[in-house]
């Protein structure tokens, strides 16, 4: 059955998703510590590929480096599991409160590059090949306490500098931003996909360097997530995902991936499978508080099972007739051709009279697109109907 994960789905999840313990701003934890070796486990027995982490999830301040290391390498090797993705834990301690690469205080910047380094040679020990930055506490609350631009200039300082470090030790390593609009800081640098990419361009070492959008980020701000990563995309960009479900703007919700904007995620799916997208299909979220062990073990599940489900459900609504009927109706397809034709000049569109002098706007502006028809045809392959 298409619905039972296996490796080559490249499902992954982040250490820190699971082993999440459900300490909340208001209340303790509701879930005893997870050990990495039985996630590793657990993760290869439900079918997933990867797991991924930021250093202090694995490796917290003070602990045996190196036994812990070998034990959970030696899960590694008796699953199968691989570690595609790593990041860098840069807010958990109060030395981040300003931020890590753009906080105020000089010290705090050359501490969050050290520590920075240090994992990126054991992400490259690891065999990882994507390095993410999420730069949660790179923001603010106070306008008049952030010079935005001098945090700029900082933040390029710090990427190009690891990304010339990456480059220099021959890593085959490639960097990917995460965007968020807010949460923990009140206003976040490079909140959107479109910042961050904006951001990128101007890299001395941009080449190395793409995005890793999360379904929630983009949807705390308002943003069409699927749209977000066909940008990236197009920009060649889309080096990482993170699926998860979010319901409006608010709080950061890392719901299970579908368990959002479920008519979004159909969209994401048909994109991620069709549009090119060759990364691991990399989960963030977090099994609700309210879930006992055995509920996050059926979470993680669930995550897949939608995917796939949802993957199933695309195939149909692609291979439908009267989808492709509809499509076309819409001129889906004709927004492919380019405006001018072979080797048209402006001088010769501004001769043809047919796109103008002879050219009825109101006539064309009654064409119905039919988009509502081709709307319902994917609600009702989502829903099983078809
Ligand atoms: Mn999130």
């Amino acid at each position: 059955m298409a619905t039972a994960p296996t490796p080559d789905d490249r499902f992954s999840f982040g250490l820190w998703t699971v082993g999440w313990p459900a300490r909340d701003p208001f209340g303790e934890a509701t879930r005893p510590p997870l050990d990495p070796v039985e996630a590793v486990h657990r993760l290869a027995d439900l079918g997933a590929y990867g797991i991924t982490f930021h250093d202090d999830d694995l490796l917290p301040p003070g602990i045996d480096r190196a036994a812990v290391l070998a034990r959970f390498r030696a899960a590694l090797d008796a699953t199968g599991l691989v570690v595609p993705m790593m990041t860098t834990n840069l807010f958990t301690h109060p030395v981040f409160k300003d931020g890590a690469f753009t906080s105020n205080d000089r010290g705090v910047r050359r501490y969050a590059i050290r520590k920075t380094v240090r994992n990126l040679d054991l992400a490259a020990e690891l065999g990882a090949s994507t390095y993410v930055f999420w730069g949660g506490r790179e923001g603010a609350e106070v306008d008049s306490g952030k010079d935005i631009a001098a945090a700029l200039d900082r933040y390029r300082e710090a990427i190009d500098t690891l990304a010339a470090y990456v480059k220099e030790q021959g890593y085959r390593i490639r960097f990917a931003l995460e965007p968020k609009p807010n949460e923990p800081r009140g206003d976040i640098l490079l909140p959107t996909v479109g910042h961050a990419l904006a951001f990128i361009a101007t890299l001395e070492h941009g080449d190395i360097v793409g995005v890793n959008p999360e379904v929630g980020h983009e949807q705390m701000a308002g943003l069409n997530y699927t749209a977000g990563i066909a940008q990236a995309l197009w920009a060649g960009k889309l080096f990482h995902v993170d699926l998860n479900g979010q319901r409006g703007i608010k709080y950061d919700q890392d719901l299970v991936f579908g368990h959002g904007d479920l008519l979004s995620a159909f969209a994401t799916v048909d994109l991620l499978e069709n549009g090119g997208y060759d990364g691991p299909r990399h989960f963030d979220y977090k099994p609700l508080r309210t879930e006992d062990i055995d509920g996050v073990w059926a979470s993680a599940a669930a995550n897949m099972r939608t995917y796939l489900l949802l993957k199933e459900r695309v195939a149909a609504f692609r291979a439908d007739p009267e989808v492709a009927e509809a499509m076309a109706v819409a001129g889906v397809g004709e927004l492919a051709r380019p405006t001018l034709g072979p080797g048209e000049t402006l001088a010769d569109l501004l001769a043809d009279r047919s796109t103008f002098e002879d050219y009825d706007p109101d006539e064309a502006g009654e064409r119905g697109y039919g988009y509502v028809r081709l709307n319902q045809l994917a609600v009702e392959h989502l829903m099983g109907a078809r």
